[in-house]
């Protein structure tokens, strides 16, 4: 879909003006004693997996706005990610949703990935929603269901996730669960929970040894009045009794307003049982917006406890996925901005000098630390980001090379206009 060679001449037009921004970028931080190779690098190698649901407009329960062109199967999504991946060079892993994107040809999947240098991150299981085949039905509960016939549907769906995720060499389950009550007294919280723990105990057992389950939390929704794992402790305390291979996975919009969300991030690398990302934004639910685009501030200082958390904690590897939902913006360009969000963020918190914080922080001198943090965030770090993807054969501006490209345009005359794309 992508000529390199179209994203070359795309740079050649804006390369003096990148390299005059990033000469005065480089030398201030080099000025101030900064090793900017080394976050060259640690930006440039950041890969972001991009969520096979979001490929599409998903819309609202009020109304669905589609752009056209959207892909119809997994080897399109797959194709558009390749154009992602192409611009950006940071999108080099894709997250499925089973069985929105159940592969009919693992080799082919692979290969085509492969060519594409896209590798595949956690997969997902589903049972918020009755499928076709389903004998019986999710609609009160799956994992915690009463009925131990409906759990046992459950159970053997998330170990067939597991069996087509160890076919296309992904290393890790992510369990959310729609689980829960919208009606007081609708039903028992301790039975549930236990019925929950159980199940997982029969995932967590399928699971091969180099595996990771990632237990999602949200607070609400569909369910209204409980959700069986609504929050951060009780998706700990899943993983905790569980084992070493489960951990959580924090949805940034997963989270009640003004949730202090870089504490929950530190305490569980402190703990090593932080798991993963589903980054996106939000303003008041579950908006699965633009990364970045409301509240800048909380991803930089999200990044920042994930620095310093990596640099001075044995938590694992984490997953790191975006999990977005489009109506009003052409999908791809959204997420070739939330990608960039993304490590813009990184950066900002990578030329923190966490030095001169913990010294402040040690002498309760106030005001030093919070300028330390905010002099990081005032600092324009898009050339370094642009410099690092412009090393690695991406554009220097992923958006503007994409509709230079006339990428939507293209989609559309080979997929047509009413071409739907499964997932939200
Ligand atoms: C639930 C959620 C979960 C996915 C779904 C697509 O809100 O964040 O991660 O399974 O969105
Ligand atoms: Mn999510």
């Amino acid at each position: 879909m992508v000529d390199p060679n179209r994203v070359k001449a795309f740079n050649e037009e804006r390369l003096l003006d990148h390299q005059t921004h990033w000469g005065f970028l480089s030398e201030s931080l080099n000025h101030k004693g900064i090793d900017v190779d080394k976050i060259l690098n640690e930006i440039g190698d950041f890969q972001v997996a991009i969520p096979s649901w979001a490929l599409g407009t998903g819309g609202t329960r009020f109304g669905r706005f589609p752009e056209g062109g959207e892909p119809s199967n997994l080897v399109d999504k797959i194709k558009d990610i390749g154009v992602l991946h192409t611009l950006n060079k940071s999108s080099g892993a894709v997250s499925l949703h089973i069985p929105w994107d159940i592969p009919k040809d693992y080799t082919a999947i692979k290969t085509l990935a492969n060519e594409l240098d896209i590798k595949f991150d956690a997969v997902n299981s589903n049972t918020f929603q009755d499928q076709s085949n389903n004998i019986h039905s999710y609609k009160f509960g799956s994992l915690s269901h009463i009925d131990a016939e409906v759990r046992k549907e459950a159970i053997q769906h998330n170990k067939e996730v597991i069996n087509h995720g160890v076919e296309l060499g992904s290393k890790a389950l992510t369990v959310w669960l729609a689980d829960g009550s919208s009606f007081a007294g609708q039903h028992n919280f301790r039975g549930a929970f236990q019925r929950t723990l159980d199940s997982l105990k029969e995932i967590y057992d399928h699971l091969p040894s180099d595996w990771k389950l990632l237990i999602e939390y949200k607070p609400y929704e569909p369910n209204f009045y409980s959700m069986v794992i609504p929050d951060w402790g009780t998706s700990h305390l899943l993983a905790s009794k569980l084992g070493d291979q489960a951990s959580t996975l924090v949805d940034l919009g997963h989270h009640l307003p003004n949730t202090n969300v870089e504490q929950i991030v530190s305490l569980l690398m402190h703990i090593n049982k932080l798991g993963g990302f589903h980054f996106n934004d939000s303003k008041y639910g579950d908006d699965d917006l633009t990364v970045g685009g409301i509240k800048p501030y909380q991803l930089f200082l999200i990044f920042c406890e994930l620095v310093q958390g990596m640099r001075e904690t044995s938590n694992p590897e984490l997953s790191w996925m975006i999990d977005a939902s489009h109506n009003l913006k052409d999908p791809m360009e959204d997420l070739l901005q939330s990608v960039e969000s993304i490590k813009i963020a990184y950066a900002r918190a990578l030329i923190v000098d966490y030095n001169l914080l913990k010294d402040a922080q040690a002498q309760n001198d106030v005001a030093t630390s919070q300028s330390v943090l905010q002099d990081a965030f005032r600092t324009d770090v898009r050339p370094l980001v642009k410099e690092a993807i412009y090393q690695r054969g991406g554009a220097l501006d992923s958006l503007a090379a994409y509709r230079d490209l006339n990428v939507r345009k293209k989609l559309i005359a080979t997929r047509g206009l009413d071409s739907k794309s499964s997932g939200l």
